[in-house]
């Protein structure tokens, strides 16, 4: 009762505002700033998509750790919009996460990002709890971290080390940073040991749940947003979009992974496109948001990739545009890794120019062109 009336303002405020997207998360004692950014979010998504690309501030194709660098600001002059972060191997106590980014290295730049006026999303390749083994270890695993599993008291283990490093998220008022959530990500897939051949529809759900309620009202986290993310597999796994989906009050934004749509040609963007645009449709239905989670073409290997393929398929189908937000993969240090493991363009690469255009167009935004979100205005 005291929450409610504490936030009642701001309940009031989001009523009577003149825009009819008001949005709420999930959570209804998420903090003011995460409450905002949802809200703007949601509002912004009818006019703009913002471009996001996984662990920009770390590293990039011939940097590593260096303060203030990013390939994508050093591609078109500005920063992305959603920076993506990645937790793999925090539950093993060690300080780097499997690509080697230092965890407190990490905060510090999900701090410069939401200063900037950024987006953090985090996802999680989460170790296999009963294996030892990583995430693409296939061996079915969640049943065994759910309630009354063999492995569930290591699971909340795992559960509060993230907790505790949500709660080194904090900007200079001392109010946590909102970061977007993307647990057991592209379910519909079977190649991770939470996938869709190694998990039931019913455990899916429960580990959704379990995770959530665990975080929200064990830990007194407020200050996630959640994001469902399924793989789409170029088509092959859409059908099973909403097949394990946990339901409307455990889920605040409608994601999408899709990689195997973009082979050199353009050949499936329209199908895509029309995916999106469902996605976008059940998401205004469920007055939720919606956004392309994941994508790229490895080593931007088609120059145009980016207006030819990724803005094509955000453009063609009429609602397919009502996504929030697209983030890219990441940009693999080209030394440390020996591979062309990179899905932005960095300064040298024959994509630049089409990037510039992407920049350029009215759709997109970086983080030069975004309103204050963590602010109701
Ligand atoms: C995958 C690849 C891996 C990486 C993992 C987590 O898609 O990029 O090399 O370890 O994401 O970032």
């Amino acid at each position: 009762m005291k929450k409610l009336l504490i936030y009642l303002p701001l309940i009031l405020l989001l009523a009577c505002t003149k825009n009819e997207h008001v949005g709420i998360p999930t959570d209804t004692n998420a903090t003011q700033e995460t409450t905002a950014l949802y809200h703007n979010l949601k509002q912004l998504a009818y006019t703009s998509v913002l471009y996001g690309h996984q662990d920009d501030l770390a590293y990039g194709y011939s940097w590593w750790a260096e303060d203030g660098r990013s390939d994508v600001k050093e591609s078109v002059g500005a920063y992305p919009a959603v920076i993506g972060w990645e937790l793999g191997d925090l539950s093993q106590g060690v300080e780097e996460n499997l690509d080697g980014v230092r965890f407190d290295n990490m905060k510090h730049w999900i701090k410069q990002a939401y200063e900037g006026g950024s987006i953090n999303t985090i996802s999680w390749h989460m170790n296999h709890p009963v294996t030892g083994g990583d995430s693409w270890d296939t061996t079915p695993g969640v049943s065994a971290i759910l309630p009354g599993g063999t492995k569930h008291s290591l699971y909340k283990d795992w559960l509060d080390i993230f907790a505790d490093f949500l709660s080194d998220l904090t900007g200079e008022r001392g109010e946590y940073i909102p970061i977007i959530f993307r647990p057991f990500h592209e379910h519909t897939g079977s190649w991770f040991w939470w996938g869709d051949d190694q998990t039931s529809i019913e455990d899916y759900r429960a580990i959704w749940i379990y995770t959530l309620e665990y975080l929200r009202d064990q830990k007194g986290i407020h200050h996630l947003i959640y994001a469902y993310s399924p793989d789409g597999g170029g088509g092959y796994h859409f059908q099973d979009y909403m097949k394990k989906y946990p339901g409307d009050t455990f889920v605040d934004i409608l994601g999408f992974d899709d990689y195997a749509s973009f082979m050199r040609d353009t050949s499936r963007v329209e199908e895509l496109s029309a995916e999106l645009g469902q996605i976008v449709e059940w998401a205004r239905e469920k007055d939720k948001i919606a956004a392309w989670t994941e994508t790229g073409l490895e080593a931007v290997a088609e120059p145009q990739w980016f207006t030819n393929s990724m803005l094509a398929a955000i453009k063609h189908h009429p609602s397919a545009m009502g996504i929030a937000y697209a983030l890219t993969w990441r940009n693999a240090n080209f030394e440390r890794e020996q591979r062309n493991h990179f899905y932005a363009p960095h300064p040298d690469h024959e994509s630049v120019a089409d990037f510039i255009r992407f920049y350029q167009d009215s759709l997109t935004l970086f983080q030069d062109g975004l309103p204050n979100l963590y602010e109701i205005r």
